[in-house]
Protein backbone atom coordinates (compact mmCIF):
# COMPACT_ATOMS: atom_id res chain seq x y z
CA UNK A 1 0.00 0.00 0.00
CA UNK A 2 1.32 3.48 -0.79
CA UNK A 3 2.31 5.54 1.85
CA UNK A 4 -0.40 8.25 1.20
CA UNK A 5 -2.73 5.96 0.69
CA UNK A 6 -2.14 4.39 3.94
CA UNK A 7 -2.40 7.62 5.64
CA UNK A 8 -5.68 8.83 4.18
CA UNK A 9 -6.85 5.18 5.42
CA UNK A 10 -5.67 6.11 9.01
CA UNK A 11 -6.80 9.64 9.24
CA UNK A 12 -10.43 8.38 8.07
CA UNK A 13 -10.43 5.95 11.00
CA UNK A 14 -9.98 8.51 13.36
CA UNK A 15 -11.98 11.22 11.67
CA UNK A 16 -15.23 12.02 13.98
CA UNK A 17 -18.56 12.59 12.73
CA UNK A 18 -19.64 16.11 13.18
CA UNK A 19 -22.82 17.85 12.44
CA UNK A 20 -24.17 21.32 12.55
CA UNK A 21 -27.40 23.01 11.31
CA UNK A 22 -29.16 26.07 11.27
CA UNK A 23 -32.70 27.57 11.03
CA UNK A 24 -33.59 29.63 7.95
CA UNK A 25 -35.48 31.62 10.21
CA UNK A 26 -33.72 35.26 9.26
CA UNK A 27 -30.62 36.64 8.17
CA UNK A 28 -27.96 34.68 10.39
CA UNK A 29 -26.33 37.32 12.66
CA UNK A 30 -21.99 37.16 14.20
CA UNK A 31 -23.50 34.98 17.24
CA UNK A 32 -24.81 31.99 14.83
CA UNK A 33 -21.07 32.79 12.57
CA UNK A 34 -18.87 32.89 16.38
CA UNK A 35 -21.01 29.72 17.67
CA UNK A 36 -21.78 27.34 15.04
CA UNK A 37 -20.20 28.51 11.68
CA UNK A 38 -16.74 29.09 12.29
CA UNK A 39 -16.54 25.69 14.36
CA UNK A 40 -18.21 24.39 11.89
CA UNK A 41 -15.18 25.38 9.14
CA UNK A 42 -12.81 24.68 11.75
CA UNK A 43 -14.11 20.78 12.18
CA UNK A 44 -14.13 20.12 8.59
CA UNK A 45 -10.72 19.86 7.93
CA UNK A 46 -10.24 16.58 10.09
CA UNK A 47 -13.46 15.37 10.85
CA UNK A 48 -16.64 14.11 8.60
CA UNK A 49 -18.98 16.93 8.54
CA UNK A 50 -22.54 17.44 7.93
CA UNK A 51 -24.19 20.70 7.90
CA UNK A 52 -27.86 21.39 6.82
CA UNK A 53 -30.31 24.35 7.22
CA UNK A 54 -33.14 23.38 9.31
CA UNK A 55 -36.50 24.56 7.44
CA UNK A 56 -38.39 22.62 9.48
CA UNK A 57 -37.12 23.49 12.57
CA UNK A 58 -37.77 27.79 11.40
CA UNK A 59 -41.09 26.63 10.76
CA UNK A 60 -41.63 26.32 14.26
CA UNK A 61 -42.67 30.06 14.41
CA UNK A 62 -44.50 31.85 11.90
CA UNK A 63 -42.71 32.49 8.59
CA UNK A 64 -43.59 33.83 4.96
CA UNK A 65 -43.37 31.24 2.60
CA UNK A 66 -41.26 33.17 -0.07
CA UNK A 67 -38.77 34.68 3.00
CA UNK A 68 -38.30 31.08 3.73
CA UNK A 69 -37.37 30.07 0.36
CA UNK A 70 -34.96 33.39 0.58
CA UNK A 71 -33.20 32.60 3.68
CA UNK A 72 -32.73 29.03 2.91
CA UNK A 73 -30.81 29.95 0.20
CA UNK A 74 -28.79 32.61 2.04
CA UNK A 75 -27.94 30.67 5.05
CA UNK A 76 -26.51 27.81 2.27
CA UNK A 77 -24.91 31.11 0.09
CA UNK A 78 -24.02 31.64 3.47
CA UNK A 79 -22.35 28.78 5.08
CA UNK A 80 -20.18 28.34 1.35
CA UNK A 81 -18.82 32.04 2.18
CA UNK A 82 -17.75 30.80 5.37
CA UNK A 83 -15.91 27.85 3.65
CA UNK A 84 -18.22 25.12 3.68
CA UNK A 85 -16.77 23.13 0.84
CA UNK A 86 -19.58 20.64 -0.24
CA UNK A 87 -16.75 18.07 -1.91
CA UNK A 88 -15.56 17.57 1.68
CA UNK A 89 -18.69 18.40 3.94
CA UNK A 90 -22.28 17.00 3.08
CA UNK A 91 -24.30 20.29 2.92
CA UNK A 92 -27.99 19.88 2.59
CA UNK A 93 -31.31 21.03 3.06
CA UNK A 94 -33.39 19.20 6.11
CA UNK A 95 -36.86 19.01 4.55
CA UNK A 96 -35.80 17.28 1.48
CA UNK A 97 -35.25 14.44 3.82
CA UNK A 98 -37.94 13.04 4.69
CA UNK A 99 -36.33 10.22 7.71
CA UNK A 100 -35.72 13.43 9.70
CA UNK A 101 -39.35 13.88 10.62
CA UNK A 102 -39.57 9.79 10.35
CA UNK A 103 -37.32 9.26 12.93
CA UNK A 104 -38.63 12.34 15.11
CA UNK A 105 -42.09 10.92 15.14
CA UNK A 106 -40.56 7.32 16.50
CA UNK A 107 -38.37 9.38 19.32
CA UNK A 108 -41.49 11.35 20.06
CA UNK A 109 -43.08 8.50 21.42
CA UNK A 110 -40.16 7.76 23.86
CA UNK A 111 -39.63 11.07 25.15
CA UNK A 112 -41.54 12.20 27.99
CA UNK A 113 -43.41 15.38 28.53
CA UNK A 114 -41.43 16.57 31.17
CA UNK A 115 -38.69 16.23 29.45
CA UNK A 116 -39.52 18.90 26.89
CA UNK A 117 -41.28 20.90 29.39
CA UNK A 118 -38.15 21.38 31.00
CA UNK A 119 -36.20 23.02 27.59
CA UNK A 120 -35.35 26.47 28.78
CA UNK A 121 -35.74 27.45 25.12
CA UNK A 122 -39.04 26.72 24.72
CA UNK A 123 -40.13 28.21 28.03
CA UNK A 124 -38.66 31.63 26.89
CA UNK A 125 -40.07 31.48 23.53
CA UNK A 126 -43.77 30.53 24.77
CA UNK A 127 -43.11 33.57 27.47
CA UNK A 128 -43.23 35.62 23.73
CA UNK A 129 -45.79 34.07 21.77
CA UNK A 130 -48.68 33.12 24.61
CA UNK A 131 -51.27 31.46 23.10
CA UNK A 132 -49.95 31.06 19.39
CA UNK A 133 -46.85 28.93 20.61
CA UNK A 134 -47.52 25.83 18.50
CA UNK A 135 -47.04 21.88 19.24
CA UNK A 136 -44.07 22.07 16.66
CA UNK A 137 -41.87 24.75 19.05
CA UNK A 138 -42.69 22.32 21.94
CA UNK A 139 -41.70 19.18 20.25
CA UNK A 140 -38.73 20.92 18.24
CA UNK A 141 -35.64 19.39 20.26
CA UNK A 142 -37.26 15.71 19.07
CA UNK A 143 -36.83 16.88 15.47
CA UNK A 144 -33.15 18.09 16.66
CA UNK A 145 -32.14 14.69 18.12
CA UNK A 146 -33.37 12.78 15.13
CA UNK A 147 -31.13 15.03 13.00
CA UNK A 148 -28.27 14.25 15.17
CA UNK A 149 -29.03 10.81 15.98
CA UNK A 150 -29.58 9.82 11.96
CA UNK A 151 -25.65 10.33 10.98
CA UNK A 152 -24.27 8.42 13.59
CA UNK A 153 -22.98 11.80 15.16
CA UNK A 154 -20.19 11.79 17.40
CA UNK A 155 -19.38 15.86 18.38
CA UNK A 156 -22.11 18.47 17.90
CA UNK A 157 -20.52 22.30 17.72
CA UNK A 158 -23.32 24.60 19.26
CA UNK A 159 -23.47 27.68 20.96
CA UNK A 160 -24.17 27.42 25.02
CA UNK A 161 -28.14 27.96 24.40
CA UNK A 162 -28.13 24.61 22.19
CA UNK A 163 -26.80 22.26 24.75
CA UNK A 164 -29.67 21.10 26.36
CA UNK A 165 -31.23 20.13 23.44
CA UNK A 166 -28.28 17.83 22.33
CA UNK A 167 -28.21 16.34 26.09
CA UNK A 168 -32.21 15.58 25.74
CA UNK A 169 -30.16 13.93 22.02
CA UNK A 170 -28.11 11.76 24.43
CA UNK A 171 -30.31 10.69 27.00
CA UNK A 172 -33.26 9.51 24.01
CA UNK A 173 -30.11 7.54 22.17
CA UNK A 174 -29.03 6.02 25.48
CA UNK A 175 -33.00 5.24 26.31
CA UNK A 176 -33.35 3.76 22.69
CA UNK A 177 -30.51 1.74 23.16
CA UNK A 178 -31.47 0.95 26.14
CA UNK A 179 -34.65 -0.97 25.32
CA UNK A 180 -34.45 -1.57 21.18
CA UNK A 181 -30.77 -2.77 21.42
CA UNK A 182 -27.57 -0.73 20.57
CA UNK A 183 -28.85 1.65 17.57
CA UNK A 184 -27.45 5.12 17.80
CA UNK A 185 -23.96 6.59 18.78
CA UNK A 186 -24.41 8.28 21.93
CA UNK A 187 -23.70 12.26 21.14
CA UNK A 188 -21.23 15.01 22.80
CA UNK A 189 -22.12 18.61 22.84
CA UNK A 190 -18.95 20.50 21.79
CA UNK A 191 -19.21 24.18 22.85
CA UNK A 192 -16.15 26.78 22.22
CA UNK A 193 -14.67 28.23 25.53
CA UNK A 194 -14.85 31.84 24.57
CA UNK A 195 -17.90 33.05 22.56
CA UNK A 196 -20.29 30.15 22.98
CA UNK A 197 -23.02 32.83 24.12
CA UNK A 198 -23.14 36.28 22.02
CA UNK A 199 -25.37 38.58 23.90
CA UNK A 200 -28.14 40.50 22.26
CA UNK A 201 -26.18 44.36 21.47
CA UNK A 202 -29.84 45.93 22.75
CA UNK A 203 -29.69 43.81 25.90
CA UNK A 204 -26.64 41.88 26.78
CA UNK A 205 -28.57 39.63 29.61
CA UNK A 206 -30.25 37.87 26.74
CA UNK A 207 -28.58 36.34 23.92
CA UNK A 208 -28.27 37.11 20.25
CA UNK A 209 -31.22 35.98 18.39
CA UNK A 210 -32.15 36.36 14.98
CA UNK A 211 -35.58 36.69 15.67
CA UNK A 212 -35.22 39.19 18.36
CA UNK A 213 -38.50 41.73 18.11
CA UNK A 214 -35.53 44.64 17.44
CA UNK A 215 -33.07 44.58 14.53
CA UNK A 216 -30.68 46.59 17.16
CA UNK A 217 -30.31 43.14 18.89
CA UNK A 218 -28.20 41.17 16.55
CA UNK A 219 -25.90 42.24 13.80
CA UNK A 220 -26.92 40.49 10.97
CA UNK A 221 -24.02 39.22 8.67
CA UNK A 222 -25.28 41.28 5.52
CA UNK A 223 -25.79 44.80 7.27
CA UNK A 224 -24.00 47.51 5.61
CA UNK A 225 -21.26 49.41 7.28
CA UNK A 226 -23.44 52.68 8.52
CA UNK A 227 -25.73 49.56 9.63
CA UNK A 228 -22.94 48.05 11.96
CA UNK A 229 -21.21 51.20 13.17
CA UNK A 230 -25.19 52.17 14.51
CA UNK A 231 -25.56 48.91 16.20
CA UNK A 232 -22.35 49.25 17.68
CA UNK A 233 -22.15 52.68 18.56
CA UNK A 234 -25.34 52.30 20.32
CA UNK A 235 -24.83 48.86 22.07
CA UNK A 236 -25.39 48.77 25.51
CA UNK A 237 -22.46 48.97 27.97
CA UNK A 238 -22.66 50.66 31.34
CA UNK A 239 -21.07 53.65 33.11
CA UNK A 240 -17.40 52.74 34.05
CA UNK A 241 -16.34 53.74 30.95
CA UNK A 242 -13.38 50.86 31.04
CA UNK A 243 -12.32 48.48 28.48
CA UNK A 244 -12.98 44.87 30.14
CA UNK A 245 -13.57 41.40 30.13
CA UNK A 246 -15.26 41.08 33.05
CA UNK A 247 -18.63 38.43 33.11
CA UNK A 248 -20.23 40.87 35.88
CA UNK A 249 -20.17 43.73 32.97
CA UNK A 250 -21.98 41.46 30.18
CA UNK A 251 -22.72 44.70 28.06
CA UNK A 252 -18.87 45.66 27.46
CA UNK A 253 -17.31 41.93 28.16
CA UNK A 254 -19.93 40.84 24.77
CA UNK A 255 -18.34 43.77 22.95
CA UNK A 256 -14.77 42.81 23.85
CA UNK A 257 -15.55 38.94 23.08
CA UNK A 258 -16.75 39.40 19.68
CA UNK A 259 -13.66 42.07 18.81
CA UNK A 260 -11.38 38.97 20.15
CA UNK A 261 -12.83 36.40 17.96
CA UNK A 262 -12.98 38.44 14.69
CA UNK A 263 -9.55 40.12 15.18
CA UNK A 264 -8.14 36.74 16.80
CA UNK A 265 -6.39 38.48 19.85
CA UNK A 266 -6.93 37.89 23.17
CA UNK A 267 -9.26 39.49 25.45
CA UNK A 268 -6.51 40.59 27.60
CA UNK A 269 -4.68 42.01 24.62
CA UNK A 270 -7.62 44.22 23.86
CA UNK A 271 -7.29 45.11 27.18
CA UNK A 272 -4.70 46.57 27.72
CA UNK A 273 -4.47 48.35 24.07
CA UNK A 274 -7.61 50.17 25.38
CA UNK A 275 -5.94 51.23 29.19
CA UNK A 276 -6.70 55.08 29.18
CA UNK A 277 -9.26 54.88 26.14
CA UNK A 278 -12.97 55.27 26.54
CA UNK A 279 -16.34 52.97 24.93
CA UNK A 280 -16.64 55.46 22.18
CA UNK A 281 -12.71 54.59 20.75
CA UNK A 282 -13.35 51.03 21.36
CA UNK A 283 -16.54 51.14 19.88
CA UNK A 284 -15.72 52.70 16.77
CA UNK A 285 -12.52 50.43 16.16
CA UNK A 286 -15.13 47.37 16.40
CA UNK A 287 -17.31 48.76 14.20
CA UNK A 288 -14.05 49.36 11.86
CA UNK A 289 -13.08 45.54 12.58
CA UNK A 290 -16.28 44.19 11.96
CA UNK A 291 -16.94 45.91 8.78
CA UNK A 292 -13.61 45.06 7.64
CA UNK A 293 -14.46 41.11 8.68
CA UNK A 294 -17.92 41.50 6.99
CA UNK A 295 -17.38 43.18 3.42
CA UNK A 296 -15.19 40.45 1.73
CA UNK A 297 -18.20 37.66 3.50
CA UNK A 298 -21.07 39.59 2.09
CA UNK A 299 -19.47 40.01 -1.58
CA UNK A 300 -18.54 35.80 -1.54
CA UNK A 301 -22.45 35.54 -0.16
CA UNK A 302 -24.01 37.83 -3.02
CA UNK A 303 -22.07 36.15 -6.18
CA UNK A 304 -23.48 32.50 -4.47
CA UNK A 305 -26.62 34.01 -4.75
CA UNK A 306 -26.58 35.76 -8.07
CA UNK A 307 -26.28 32.03 -9.07
CA UNK A 308 -29.25 30.41 -7.62
CA UNK A 309 -29.59 27.45 -9.77
CA UNK A 310 -26.01 26.51 -8.60
CA UNK A 311 -26.78 26.57 -4.93
CA UNK A 312 -30.13 24.38 -5.67
CA UNK A 313 -27.83 21.95 -7.41
CA UNK A 314 -25.71 21.72 -4.55
CA UNK A 315 -28.26 21.20 -1.99
CA UNK A 316 -30.77 18.65 -4.17
CA UNK A 317 -27.09 16.51 -4.39
CA UNK A 318 -26.06 17.02 -0.59
CA UNK A 319 -29.69 16.01 0.26
CA UNK A 320 -29.77 12.97 -2.12
CA UNK A 321 -26.46 11.38 -0.43
CA UNK A 322 -28.19 12.55 3.16
CA UNK A 323 -31.15 10.21 2.32
CA UNK A 324 -29.20 7.45 1.36
CA UNK A 325 -27.81 8.02 4.06
CA UNK A 326 -30.30 8.54 6.72
CA UNK A 327 -32.44 5.49 4.95
CA UNK A 328 -29.71 2.75 6.02
CA UNK A 329 -30.41 3.79 9.86
CA UNK A 330 -34.27 3.87 9.53
CA UNK A 331 -34.26 0.43 8.25
CA UNK A 332 -32.51 -0.52 11.42
CA UNK A 333 -34.67 1.76 13.21
CA UNK A 334 -37.63 0.20 11.80
CA UNK A 335 -36.22 -3.22 12.42
CA UNK A 336 -35.45 -2.52 16.02
CA UNK A 337 -38.93 -1.16 16.70
CA UNK A 338 -41.00 -3.72 15.12
CA UNK A 339 -43.03 -1.99 12.47
CA UNK A 340 -40.67 -3.90 9.78
CA UNK A 341 -42.08 -6.82 8.03
CA UNK A 342 -39.45 -8.13 6.44
CA UNK A 343 -37.00 -10.22 8.04
CA UNK A 344 -33.85 -10.16 6.35
N1 LIG B 1 -26.18 34.31 20.41
C1 LIG B 1 -25.53 33.23 20.05
N2 LIG B 1 -24.25 33.01 20.45
C2 LIG B 1 -23.56 31.90 20.08
N3 LIG B 1 -24.11 30.93 19.31
C3 LIG B 1 -25.38 31.10 18.90
N4 LIG B 1 -26.20 30.35 18.14
C4 LIG B 1 -27.39 30.97 18.01
N5 LIG B 1 -27.40 32.12 18.67
C5 LIG B 1 -26.16 32.24 19.23
C6 LIG B 1 -25.82 29.07 17.58
O1 LIG B 1 -26.09 29.09 16.19
C7 LIG B 1 -26.51 27.78 15.79
C8 LIG B 1 -27.75 27.86 14.99
O2 LIG B 1 -28.80 28.31 15.80
P1 LIG B 1 -30.26 28.27 15.18
O3 LIG B 1 -30.39 29.30 14.16
O4 LIG B 1 -30.56 26.91 14.70
O5 LIG B 1 -31.20 28.51 16.38
P2 LIG B 1 -31.08 29.42 17.63
O6 LIG B 1 -30.06 28.87 18.55
O7 LIG B 1 -32.46 29.54 18.18
O8 LIG B 1 -30.57 30.80 17.02
P3 LIG B 1 -31.31 32.17 16.96
O9 LIG B 1 -30.51 33.13 16.20
O10 LIG B 1 -31.74 32.59 18.33
O11 LIG B 1 -32.58 31.85 16.08
P4 LIG B 1 -34.08 32.09 16.40
O12 LIG B 1 -34.19 33.54 16.82
O13 LIG B 1 -34.80 31.81 15.12
O14 LIG B 1 -34.47 31.15 17.50
C9 LIG B 1 -26.65 26.95 17.06
O15 LIG B 1 -25.50 26.15 17.21
C10 LIG B 1 -26.73 27.96 18.12
O16 LIG B 1 -26.25 27.47 19.36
Amino acid sequence: MRLDTWRLELKTAFMSKVLTAIQPSGILHIGNYIGAIEPAVESQRDNELRMFVVDYHAITVPQKPEELRKNILTATATYLACGIDPKKTLLFQQSQVPQHTELAWILNCTARMGELERMTQFKDKTRVRGETTTVGLFDYPILMAADILLYDTAIVPVGEDQKQHVELARDLAIRFNRDFGETFVVPQPKIREVGARIMGLDDPTKKMSKSASSPKNYLSLLDDPETIRKKIMSAVTDNEGKVAFDETRPGISNLVTIFSIITKQTPEQIELDYIGKGYGDFKKDLAEALTLFLLPLQAKIKTYLEHEDELIKILNAGSTRAREEAEKKMEVVRKRVGVCLNQD
